[in-house]
């Protein structure tokens, strides 16, 4: 059934059209020869319904789907009269519910293993980064002086479970946010009570008959999306910096040739880190390294994918085989010897090529099965038993190869490992005279602003391509750039992550990097830490001298290639933290309608950000860098 029919041989985009990774493109070749489909086959095949790519079309309940005219938006409304406007902010703000569910779902995990990990009932774990623990917990007003990290750790854990049962109220992380923003915020009535409660009411008034003003909709689509970026993202990764360590700057290997030959190959792709921690527990077992060599192996090779893995190659420096685009076509190599997937953006189609190539797919989260792939539930009480069974597992493969290996050579090496401590650090920490000398190099002009680019990779357009277009062009016009998920393995692969990339870097720029020694891009990890982005945001706002809030900043964010709820809703809580932020390949919106005025102008009107939207790269670098220089001469730094 996966194997291409021959009328579909002719239309087949060239493989370099496909991607600007080498390794992928090798991949399609191969897997193209063999008969394997890929999404990039798949996504030819599958035509977009025109009406629904413009959000034009509603499906809230059983009178429809109702399907509204894009060319002509105010001609026809749906069977309960919802017009067009109210029509696309549902659906908008449905995504940003479901992105904002997944972010807060992997938060709440995380904090329900830091209860059991501090009340003694998970022994497997424990709390790597005291230091961390206790700035977190300063941050909340929790008293640490002289206390043990068990009594804070304790406090901390009831103090953060408000951001998702409380049900009036402010969000506990809502203490970080910048004074002028949190004022808009409160004026606004959109700041978030708890996440459970936010996202259901989301739901509520998306349903049939509810909520039809998409002013009022988007209204609680911000306070939704701010639930995730400042409570579930931001719990998920400060409670995974305390369990598994803070990341510091660390030089790593990123590409499909950090796969091995000789040895035992694994890959964990997904999002959750307590996998992958145990995982790098389990190869490293000499009992298991011994079946390895056993089996005729050199040893047992492990490396990530997409969000954990960008998360484990900076925490930890294990190296990163390739982004969303190219899960499947990895398994192509023949050298997979397992891939062990948790949740999130884990393509149902990577069952099928996995067993064209005889690697075993292993789901492990009992909320993620996949239909003939096996599952090894994993537990946080017994860890161990799920992945010293994946160990087994690829080693039998390995002893069992039947298919021929092709391994593509490319790797780049580059630093990782940027958390907004690091960067605070590195460009901030000792006051000069003035300002930290972030806000300095800012203010002086040597950095013209701050971008973040973000988000995923899709088979909608060229791999990789938009991520480093964008980047390069931001970089050589002095914006210092922020990195995370599929787009920081992106600019990885394309070797911007070494400090030598800084000779692509305007002068400015360039100056900042080579006296500090560091790449024209910052790798934060995984698409939770781009609350590390809000982070670093707040702490340039409270170090003076740019405003008192977000929306002040000389700031943009982009997400070129995104394709998940998850980006929706990431964007939303940026346009709504006051941040321009400007997507590429599609944007879920019919234009000169009421509600593409909103999200485009309107919420900055009311203090918030804004959305863009923009095919090109290039197009989309250069609305961001005039946004940025509009911030630098409302704040009179334009010299
Ligand atoms: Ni959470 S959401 S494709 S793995 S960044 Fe990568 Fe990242 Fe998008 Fe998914
Ligand atoms: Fe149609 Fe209204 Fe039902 Fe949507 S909610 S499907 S517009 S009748």
């Amino acid at each position: 059934m996966n194997k291409k029919d021959d009328k579909n041989t002719k239309t087949m985009m060239d493989p370099k059209d496909c991607t600007a990774c080498d390794s992928t493109a090798q991949m399609i070749t191969k897997a193209r020869k063999d008969g394997v489909v890929l999404a990039f086959d798949r996504a030819e095949d599958m035509k977009p319904c025109p009406i629904g790519a413009d959000s034009a079309c509603c499906k809230n309940c059983f009178m429809g789907p109702c399907r509204l005219n894009a060319r002509d938006p105010y001609k026809k409304v749906g069977v309960c009269g919802a017009t067009i406007d109210t029509i696309m902010a549902r659906n908008f703000a449905r995504a940003v519910a479901s992105g904002a569910a997944a972010h807060t779902d992997h938060g709440m995990a995380m904090l329900e293993l830091f209860r059991d990990v501090v009340n003694g009932k998970i022994l497997d774990y424990e709390i790597k980064d005291s230091f961390k623990l206790h700035s977190v917990a300063k941050s909340l007003d929790i008293e640490t002086e002289g206390r043990s990290d068990q009594d804070i750790s304790t406090d901390l854990y009831k103090e953060l479970e408000r951001t998702y049962t409380q049900v009036d109220g402010e969000m506990p992380f809502v203490k970080r946010v910048p004074k002028g923003t949190l004022e808009t915020w409160r004026k606004l009535g959109i700041v978030p009570r708890g996440a459970m409660r936010e996202i259901m009411e989301m739901m509520h008034r998306t349903h049939i008959g509810v909520d039809q003003h998409y002013e009022n909709i988007t209204k609680q689509a911000n306070r939704t999306a701010l639930s995730d970026g400042w409570g579930g993202s931001m719990v998920a990764t400060e409670i995974s910096d305390i369990l598994f360590g803070t990341p510091s700057p660390v030089e790593v290997g990123v590409n499909m040739g950090v796969l091995k030959e000789k040895m035992v190959n694994i890959i964990i792709h997904g999002h959750e880190p307590n996998l992958f921690e145990s995982m790098v527990v389990s190869v490293a077992s000499p009992t298991l390294v011994q079946a390895a060599k056993d089996a005729g192996a050199d040893g047992i090779n492990l490396v990530g994918m997409c969000c954990s893995g960008a998360e484990m190659m900076s925490r930890h420096g294990i190296p990163h085989a390739g982004n969303f685009s190219s899960t499947e076509a990895i398994l192509v190599t023949g050298a997979v010897d397992t891939m062990a997937v948790d949740i999130q953006c884990i393509k149902q189609g990577l069952a099928e090529v996995a067993k064209c190539y005889n690697t075993p797919l292993i789901t492990t989260n009992t909320r993620a099965h996949i239909e003939g792939a096996v599952h090894i539930e994993f537990n946080d009480h017994l860890p161990m038993e799920c992945t010293d069974e994946i160990v087994i597992k690829a080693i039998s493969r390995f002893k069992n190869r039947v298919h021929p290996i092709e391994i593509p050579k490319e790797v780049k090496t580059g630093i990782q490992g940027f958390s907004h401590e690091y960067v605070q650090y590195m460009l901030g920490g000792t006051f000069r005279g003035g300002y930290a000398p972030l806000n300095e190099n800012i203010i002086n002009g040597r950095i013209r602003g701050v971008a973040g680019v973000v988000g995923c990779t899709n088979p909608r357009t060229k791999q990789d391509d938009s991520h480093i277009q964008l980047v390069k062009e931001l970089i050589k016009n002095d914006v210092l750039v922020l990195l995370t998920g599929c787009a920081q393995i992106a600019i990885a692969k394309a070797g911007l992550a070494s400090p030598e990339a800084a000779h692509y870097a305007g002068p400015g720029l360039r100056e900042v990097c080579e006296t500090v020694g560091m790449p024209p891009v910052l790798g934060l990890g995984s698409c939770v830490d781009n609350s590390r982005i809000l982070i670093a945001a707040s702490a340039m706002v409270a170090q003076g001298g740019l405003g008192d809030s977000i929306a002040d900043l000389p700031v943009a964010g982009a997400a070129p290639e995104y394709m998940s709820e998850k980006a929706i809703s990431i964007g939303h809580y940026f346009v709504a933290s006051g941040v321009y932020t400007v997507f590429g390949v599609t944007f879920p919106i019919v234009e000169n309608t009421k509600f593409h005025n909103l999200l485009f102008n309107g919420l900055e009107e009311q203090g918030l950000g804004k959305w863009g939207f923009d095919k090109d790269p290039i197009e989309m670098a250069r609305k961001m860098i005039a946004h940025i220089d509009k911030k630098r001469k409302e704040l009179g730094i334009d010299q």
